[in-house]
């Protein structure tokens, strides 16, 4: 992987007058516009100003990228590709993503208000990564053959599922593509995506780049749009074979509805979270502690599945981890998305910076205690900033604790005891992932092993790596996990092959 530098404010402000956003549907291995000619506007949420009009989809758009997908799947110009070829377009596109990583992470700082720190220095270079690591696989994973009776040959393999459709949110939308895409495309299938409405830029731009990369036409197709259309015509659409969604809950469960009521598609759902994350009254290194801490919790404004947005601190040094967050948030200045010190970028649009500013409000009614953050900033700029916000005197039963703000804000809650930690850790309709910061290794295992989440996280705020599996209990997913090898069985079917031998004559 070759490190892209990020670029100066200078240097991006130079770029945005070379950008050439193509925001129209790629379907069919072409840039068109909507069948009936319907576009909205996007804007970038650190100015309040308008970026982009995108083409808006419609379910007559899902039925064309649909039907292209499905000619792709059935004439095999991709799944009966050697998986050797496949892989190497595959490779060659991760090339090509990552060669263009100013480019790629300047648009998703326009479109989502994300540090161009974090989209160029990790967004697009985990993009890539994903991609070439599932294509590297491709050619890589073996069937199997059962231990069938003397005069069977019994083989079990995987075939592609044929048509999968994504649909995708917007705190990472070039990642969050990659995730469904990498594994989705190295077994084989074709794909439709469908991005977020606020953040369809950047997925465009790597559907081109996938062209380039020789991505044969009909293989991947994106159709932008809002999701009560073009999501719901793909989650109802017979021609769609699984399903793959990241977003909220309540849209999650919308797509096992369609599925049930059309095909049953296969459905994978990678949904909320309100994670804890644990501090052990052993800890004495308050400052690494922090720092973790503020990652799990501030990291992409705190707009994350994954954000550990309860800190349950064992009473006794409760008072030394507020000031070392306190402290750690010093490192972490709120502004322009285009200044590569900034860390704190944009809430993705104004109405969610509103439901975000209501929960605080709602728990300081609740009987919390604002101790940093609170309130809108930088308005002058038009955009929509809101900084690291800590609420103390949280109970775990309130509703900033048990509702998923999806925002910069951390609401922080004592414990006495490993068992009381360990209940108020699990006392939610959530699972997606935890922390938990002790010396002791044998709290870290216990705790570790009593978590009911899907990704927990020892002395350090960790999703893991490509090598390891990403999906939550509970109300934070069903159906499979995104990354690893695992991703790969969720893609695919498993067929029997039961070979009759004739005697020997
Ligand atoms: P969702 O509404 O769930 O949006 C995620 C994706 O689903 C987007 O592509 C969206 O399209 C689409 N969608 C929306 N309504 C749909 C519908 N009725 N039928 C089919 N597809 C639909 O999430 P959001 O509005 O972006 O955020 C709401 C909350 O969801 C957040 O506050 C947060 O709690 C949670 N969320 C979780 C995640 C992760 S990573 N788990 C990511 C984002 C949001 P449009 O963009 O066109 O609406």
């Amino acid at each position: 992987m070759t490190e892209t530098a990020i670029p100066s404010p200078d240097e991006s402000r130079a770029a945005i007058a070379d950008l050439r956003l193509d925001a129209r549907l790629f379907i069919d291995g072409e840039f068109r516009e909507a069948a009936d000619g319907a576009r909205f506007g996007t804007v970038n949420p650190a100015t309040g100003e308008q970026l982009a009009e995108v083409a808006k989809g419609s379910a007559a758009d899902v039925d064309a990228a649909v039907a292209a997908a499905r000619r792709a799947a059935d004439d095999g110009r991709w799944s009966r590709r050697n998986p050797a070829d496949r892989k190497q377009i595959l490779v060659r596109w991760a090339d090509l993503i990552e060669a263009s990583g100013r480019e790629i992470g300047l648009i998703e700082t326009l479109d989502a208000g994300k540090p161009i720190t974090d989209t160029v220095g990790l967004d697009v270079p985990e993009t890539a990564n994903c991609i070439r690591w599932h294509a590297e696989a491709a050619d890589k994973l073996y069937g199997q053959v059962a231990p069938a009776p003397e005069g069977v040959v019994a083989t079990i393999t995987r075939e592609p599922l044929g048509v999968v459709g994504a649909v995708i949110p917007w705190n990472y939308p070039a990642q969050m593509a990659a995730w469904k895409l990498g594994p989705a495309l190295a077994t084989g299938n074709t794909v439709v995506i469908k991005p977020a409405s606020t953040t369809s830029l950047s997925l465009l731009r790597i559907a081109e780049l996938g062209r380039e990369a020789g991505i044969p036409d009909g293989v991947l197709n994106v159709v932008t749009g809002p999701g009560d259309v073009v999501g719901e015509a793909m989650g109802r659409h017979p021609g769609i074979d699984g399903l793959a969604f990241t977003g909220s809950t309540e849209v999650g469960r919308h797509f096992l509805t369609w599925s049930a009521e059309s095909n049953l598609k296969r459905v994978l759902l990678e949904l909320g979270g309100k994670s804890p994350q644990l501090v052990f009254p052993d800890v004495t290194d308050f400052a690494s502690m922090a720092a973790n801490a503020a990652i799990a919790i501030f990291w992409n404004m705190g707009e994350n599945c994954s954000a550990g947005s309860r800190l349950l601190v064992h009473r006794s040094v409760k008072d030394q981890v507020l000031e070392a967050l306190k402290a750690e948030l010093e490192q972490w200045p709120v502004g322009d998305p285009l200044d590569p010190a900034t860390r704190i970028g944009a809430m993705i649009n104004r109405s969610h910076m509103e439901k975000v500013l209501d929960h605080i409000e709602l728990g300081m009614g609740e009987g919390a205690r604002v101790i940093t953050g609170g309130e809108q900033i930088l308005r002058d700029t038009g955009g929509f900033f809101i900084p690291p916000t800590i609420l103390d005197n949280v109970r775990n039963d309130m509703r900033v604790a048990q509702e998923e703000i999806f925002g910069p804000v951390l609401s922080v809650i004592e414990f006495e005891t490993e068992e009381e930690a360990v209940r108020l850790a699990n006392d939610t309709v959530y699972g997606l992932a935890a922390s938990l910061y002790t010396r002791d290794l044998n709290v870290a295992h216990r705790v570790a092993r009593d978590l009911r989440a899907g990704v927990v996280g020892v002395n350090a705020y960790a999703e893991g790596d490509m090598t390891t599996p990403f999906g939550g209990y509970k109300l934070s997913g069903f159906g499979g996990h995104d990354k690893s090898v695992h991703a790969h069985d969720q893609y695919t079917e498993t067929k029997t092959t039961w070979i009759q031998l004739a005697p020997r004559t």
